[in-house]
């Protein structure tokens, strides 16, 4: 058997989260381990949408108040909302990885304080920038260094790193296999798995 615990990747738009989070989840149920991931495909899309996404189903009023966009008091909600989730998902004995920038340490700090001790794994997905904007999947640094996005993590709007985190993963060098087994071993070293 196994606790559950949070995993939670923080890193840039583009440094690798979302992957190593997949990769790790997959390694995990190949060994009958119960996890799950959170991340922009099921949270920005779906729990906490932006107001675009509501404003066609819901209305103008609807999506002003509870579309969640990037401004940094809306990236607050939406890491609450998530570290709230999060939570529920580890006290039912799941290994939670969530894959958000969570730009702000405050805000990681906050979440990890709703948590008991050792449940909380931060995961410093430290790609340096020049990689992830060369990556750019979906055109977004292009579109921010454009000015066609305001407030782009990283290009006009602010990325704090972690200071200690219980892991950092350099997802410039390494492929996402090897750092999903990185995080294995932490686990396992933790007593987790
Ligand atoms: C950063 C943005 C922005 C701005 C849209 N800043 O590569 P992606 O597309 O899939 O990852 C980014 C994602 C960030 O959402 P998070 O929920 O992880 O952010 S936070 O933790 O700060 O709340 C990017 C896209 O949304 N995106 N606009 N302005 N990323």
């Amino acid at each position: 058997g196994h606790k559950g615990c949070v995993i939670w990747f923080t890193g840039l738009s583009g440094s690798g989260k979302s992957t190593i989070a997949n990769t790790l989840d997959h390694r995990l149920h190949e060994r009958r381990i119960h996890s799950a991931v959170l991340d922009g495909d099921n949270v920005r899309h779906a729990l906490n949408a932006g107001p675009g996404m509501l404003k066609e189903n819901h209305g103008e009023a609807f999506a002003q108040r509870f579309g969640l966009g990037f401004s940094a008091i809306d990236r607050e909600e939406n890491i609450r909302r998530i570290g709230a989730v999060a939570q529920l998902f580890s006290e039912a004995g799941i290994i939670t990885l969530t894959a958000f920038i969570s730009p702000y340490r405050r805000d990681r700090d906050m979440v990890r304080q709703t948590m008991k001790e050792g449940e909380f794994i931060e995961v410093f997905v430290d790609t340096p920038i020049e990689i992830c904007e060369t990556r750019d999947p979906k055109g977004l640094y292009k579109k921010a260094r454009a000015g066609e996005i305001k407030g782009f993590t990283g290009i006009d709007d602010p990325y704090e790193a972690p200071v200690s985190p219980e892991l950092t993963l350099y997802a410039g060098e390494k492929n996402p296999e090897t750092l999903a087994d990185e995080v294995i071993e932490y686990l396992q070293v933790q007593g987790i798995v």
